[in-house]
């Protein structure tokens, strides 16, 4: 009898067995190790590796309640929405994810290719770490997912088959109370604001009404704009990287919502590299320099990159007649772009206030300096929120950024 046949936790001393049981991926077994290598809020990693021949494999389980909390149960079935977008794009954005050998329904197991040589880009970054490229593969990588999955590019009824399959409302309800609602109103008392700004977040989030209207308007978005098949959690723990390539990994919050979330999830993460980078290093020397020139290329990079694609690609996917339209292309553009800066406002104060923080932040040991990062990312967070419509090109986010680094004190 197969004692997989049933779901439970895996040990780290039972994940070769249970490989071997799926796949048979190691001919020989006596120099096999397992390690349990996630540090994400949900689910179970491990890294199976031979240490004489280096072959290596992942091992993806999930939960029935969340790491960060005992307290929230979800149903572990989000790894089959995981398995099949990789999948898909996989064939959409060739070598930008890894390849998934197998889906588990009963274990919620996925086993996938090891990103060997790679490391998750949020410590990466903290190492003052840089990949040149990062910006121009980022943004092919989200013109190529999601404008291809778009009612642009795909027959209606195929798309809305897609959006069919990925109906994801566990995962949605969680994005739609950390980022859309909790970060302004804190209503289930489980905000993490740090001690020194409280008053700050009091006036500048809590108090805001203003504010509330347009977060409202960005969350009624998210809730019903199936746009296209986006990742979900684009953040840079989401990414797995070195100096010369990317693998985006980890989209269990994938569904059909708007493009503009993931291209803002990316840039607000790069933003909290800054930070840190702004807080740690001498900003007078090369190494800062350097890496605030690159973490504001690649916030260029990205936007302007995804601009080029679209423009490039526009006519060549579009099937519908309408979408040819004159002044359809812009205005679909607009839309994509508004939402964009909209998302990257939300995701930064989400960060920053809410439940779920970022090590970047939270680990400036300066609690002045800490503070002062904080109420700079928001300021310029509500920027991107309330005048959305104004951020068109990279720069904008550039200007805006460094104008709000010479007010806010
Ligand atoms: C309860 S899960 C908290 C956060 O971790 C995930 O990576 C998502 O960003 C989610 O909002
Ligand atoms: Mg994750």
């Amino acid at each position: 009898m197969d004692k997989f046949n049933k779901y439970f936790l895996l040990k780290e001393n039972e994940v070769l067995q249970y490989v071997q049981s799926r796949l048979n991926f190691f001919d020989n077994t006596d120099n096999i190790i397992s390690k349990e290598i996630g540090d994400g809020n949900l689910n179970y990693v491990f890294r199976v590796y031979d240490k004489n021949t280096g072959k290596s494999i992942i091992v993806k389980q999930a939960g029935e309640e969340l790491r960060i909390s005992k307290d929230m149960k979800i149903s572990p079935d989000r790894g089959k929405i995981e398995a099949k977008i990789l999948k898909l794009q996989y064939d959409l954005a060739p070598g930008f994810v890894p390849k998934v050998y197998y889906y588990d329904e009963i274990m919620k197991i996925i086993i996938m290719e090891d990103m060997i040589g790679h490391e998750m880009m949020r410590p990466y970054l903290m190492n003052f770490n840089i990949y040149e490229n990062f910006g121009k593969d980022m943004s092919y990588f989200l013109a190529n997912t999601l404008l291809k999955t778009s009612d642009l590019a795909l027959g209606h009824k195929e798309k809305k088959a897609l959006v069919k399959e990925f109906i994801n409302p566990e995962l949605c309800e969680i994005s739609e109370d950390l980022v859309y609602t909790e970060p302004y109103l804190d209503n289930k008392n489980r905000n993490n604001v740090f001690y020194i700004n409280k008053d700050f977040v009091e006036n500048e989030l809590y108090n805001d009404k203003n504010l509330h209207l347009e977060v409202a308007k960005l969350k009624y978005d998210f809730m019903s704009n199936a746009q296209a098949l986006i990742h979900g959690d684009l953040h840079t723990g989401s990414i797995f990287i070195n100096d010369e390539h990317i693998f985006v990994f980890d989209p269990e919050f994938a569904f059909y919502g708007p493009i503009g979330y993931d291209i803002g999830n990316i840039i607000a993460n790069l933003l909290f590299s800054w930070c840190y980078a702004n807080a740690t290093l001498d900003n007078r020397q090369e190494k800062f320099i350097k890496f605030e020139n690159w973490v504001f290329r690649s916030i260029e990079d990205i936007i302007d990159g995804f601009i080029l694609h679209y423009n490039e690609m526009y006519s060549q996917i579009c099937k519908d007649k309408m979408a040819m339209v004159e002044g359809f292309k812009q205005y679909y553009l607009d839309n994509i772009l508004s939402d964009t800066a909209g998302v990257c406002g939300l995701e930064a104060i989400r960060r920053i206030v809410g439940m779920a923080n970022v090590i970047d932040i939270k680990s400036i040991v300066d609690d002045e300096l800490r503070g002062l990062q904080e109420r700079r990312i928001i300021k310029f967070a509500k920027d991107c929120i309330i005048n959305r419509n104004s951020y068109k090109t990279g720069k904008d986010y550039i200007d805006t950024f460094k104008r709000i680094l010479e007010i806010v004190n």
